[in-house]
C-alpha cells in the first residue's frame, strides 16, 4: 500500500443541509430543499432534513468524535438561509453565531475548519425570484460569501466556493430529481452556467477580502462506452460534457465543451467566461466511480447510461465499486487540465450497515472500498497527480437527498430515533490510517 507525506491533508466531510436539522430555529429562512423534501414523492419514505443528526444541537459531541478520530481537518457547509433568511440584505446574527461555536469548538480540538460555502441548499426567497435561472443570483452568492468569510475568516483559513455545481445542475435542472425539480436543457444550461458565475464571482470577492486558500469542487468520474462503436464512444464524450466538463472545463480553460456551447448560447454574456475561469489554490474533487453509457436516441439528449456491469460490486446506492476510477480521473486532471493540486473533497459508500445488539457495525465492505480508493490516490500521485488531501464521506449517517435516511455513507452509525452516535469499524480503520498516514491493510470487525 502507498503511504502519503506528513503534510497531506487528512480529513471528513459533511453538509449542512444533510447534518444540521433545527430547520425552524433561530430565525433560520426556508432552502429549496425545505420545500422540495416536503413535496409528496419526492423522498424515500417522505423523510425531510427538519431533525437531521440534529448536528445544531450535537455539534459539541461531533467535534468530540472527529478528534477522536485524529482528521487533520474537518468540511462543512453554511447554510445559506441560517445566515441570510431572504437569501440577501438582512443578516441573521443567531445562524452566524451557531458557525462561531462551531469553528471555535473545532479549533479547540486541533481541526482545521474547511468551510464550503454551499451545498445545494439555495434559500427559498431567492428561488422564489428565479433561482440559478437567474443571473443576479451569482452577485446575491458573492454578496454572502462576502458575509461569511467576513464573520469567520479571521480563524478559518480555506474557504471553498461550491460543492458540485454539475451534480447540482444535472439533478435538480436536467433530471428533476433533487431540489428544485426542473427538467429541461434550457433550465440546466442556464443553472449551471450561473452556478459556474457565482463560483467565480465568491473567488473574487474572496481573494481580495484576505490571503485564505482559496478553492471549489467538482464531482468528476471517467466515462466509459459501454459497447463496443463509434457511436457510443461519441455519446460517452457527450455525456462527459453534460456530466463533467460543463463546470470543470470553464473554471480551468475558460470555455464550454463545444458539443454544449448551443444551448449555453442564450445565457452566456461578454466577460462571463472570464471571470469563471480562476486559478484556485487547489481543486477539491469528489469521487465515487464511472459512468458507462451507451447511444439511445429514445433517452434524453440520446444517451443512456448502463449502470454497472453484471458481477460488479455494488454499493448500496447502486453505484459500482471502481476504484480505478480515482487513478483514471486523476490522470486526466494531470494531463489534460495542467495538473492542478486536488483534494479529494469526498470519497465512500453507502452499505447496508447491520448492527449487533450493542449498535456495534462490523462494515467490512465500507473499510475495504476506502482501502481500495485510498491505493488509487497513492497510485496517482506516484505517477505525478498532485493530490494533497483526502476527506472520507462521511463522517455521520445523514440525510442522503432523494434517497432519505435509507443510504448510510457513515463513518459513525447514528441512530435516527435516538440520535446516539456509534463509531463503526471503518471509524476504527480510518483513524488507524490517519495515525499511520498509509491504509492499514485489513480490515477490523
Ligand atoms: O451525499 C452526497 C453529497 O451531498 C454530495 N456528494 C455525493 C454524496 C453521496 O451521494
Amino acid at each position: 500500500m502507498g503511504s502519503f507525506p506528513e503534510e497531506f491533508v487528512w480529513g471528513v466531510s459533511t453538509s449542512a443541509y444533510q447534518i444540521e436539522g433545527a430547520a425552524r430555529e433561530d430565525g433560520r429562512g426556508e432552502s429549496i430543499w425545505d420545500t422540495f423534501s416536503r413535496e409528496e414523492g419526492r423522498i424515500a419514505g417522505g423523510d425531510t432534513g427538519d431533525v437531521a443528526c440534529d448536528h445544531y444541537h450535537r455539534y459539541g459531541r461531533d467535534i468530540e468524535l472527529l478528534k477522536q478520530l485524529g482528521v487533520d481537518a474537518y468540511r462543512f457547509s453554511i447554510s445559506w438561509p441560517r445566515v441570510l433568511p431572504e437569501g440577501k440584505g438582512r443578516v441573521n446574527r443567531k445562524g452566524l453565531d451557531f458557525y462561531d461555536r462551531l469553528v471555535d469548538g473545532l479549533l479547540e480540538a486541533g481541526v482545521a475548519p474547511w468551510v464550503c460555502l454551499y451545498h445545494w441548499d439555495l434559500p427559498q426567497a431567492l428561488e422564489d425570484s428565479g433561482g440559478w435561472l437567474d443571473r443576479d443570483t451569482a452577485w446575491y452568492f458573492a454578496d454572502y460569501a462576502e458575509t461569511v468569510a467576513d464573520s469567520l475568516g479571521d480563524r478559518v483559513d480555506r474557504f471553498l466556493l461550491m460543492n458540485e455545481p454539475n451534480v447540482h445542475a444535472l439533478l435538480g435542472y436536467l433530471l428533476g430529481i433533487h431540489a428544485p425539480g426542473r427538467h429541461s436543457i434550457g433550465e440546466f444550461a442556464a443553472a449551471a452556467h450561473h452556478l459556474n458565475l457565482a463560483t467565480g464571482l465568491g473567488y473574487e470577492r474572496l481573494r481580495h477580502m484576505g490571503d485564505w486558500q482559496l478553492g471549489t469542487i467538482l464531482n468528476l468520474e471517467p466515462v466509459h462506452a459501454g459497447r463496443e462503436g463509434d457511436e457510443h464512444e461519441e455519446v460517452s464524450s457527450l455525456f462527459d460534457a453534460f456530466r463533467n466538463r460543463v463546470c470543470l472545463d470553464p473554471l480551468l480553460k475558460g470555455e464550454y465543451p463545444a458539443q454544449l456551447a448551443p444551448m449555453l448560447e442564450a445565457v452566456v454574456r461578454d466577460g462571463d467566461m472570464q471571470q469563471i475561469r480562476r486559478e484556485m489554490d487547489f481543486l477539491g474533487l469528489n469521487l465515487y466511480g464511472r459512468s458507462r453509457v451507451i447511444l439511445d436516441p429514445g433517452s434524453l439528449v440520446g444517451v443512456r447510461e448502463l449502470g454497472p456491469p453484471e458481477g460488479a460490486q455494488r454499493t448500496d446506492m447502486g453505484w459500482e465499486v471502481y476504484p480505478q476510477a480515482m487513478y483514471e480521473q486523476l490522470l486526466e486532471l494531470r494531463d489534460k487540465y495542467g495538473n492542478p493540486p486536488v483534494v479529494i473533497t469526498e470519497n465512500g459508500a453507502a452499505f447496508e450497515d447491520r448492527p449487533d445488539a450493542t449498535g456495534h457495525v462490523a462494515d467490512t465492505e465500507r473499510t475495504a472500498y476506502l482501502a481500495a480508493y485510498l491505493e488509487q490516490v497513492a497510485r496517482a500521485r506516484e505517477a505525478g497527480a498532485d493530490v494533497r488531501g483526502y476527506f472520507a464521506w462521511s463522517l455521520l449517517d445523514n440525510f442522503e437527498w432523494a434517497e432519505g435516511y435509507g443510504k448510510r455513507f457513515g463513518l459513525v452509525r447514528v441512530d435516527f430515533e435516538t440520535q446516539e452516535r456509534i463509531p463503526k469499524a471503518s471509524f476504527h480503520w480510518y483513524r488507524e490510517t490517519i495515525a499511520r498516514n498509509e491504509p492499514v491493510a485489513g480490515s477490523r470487525g
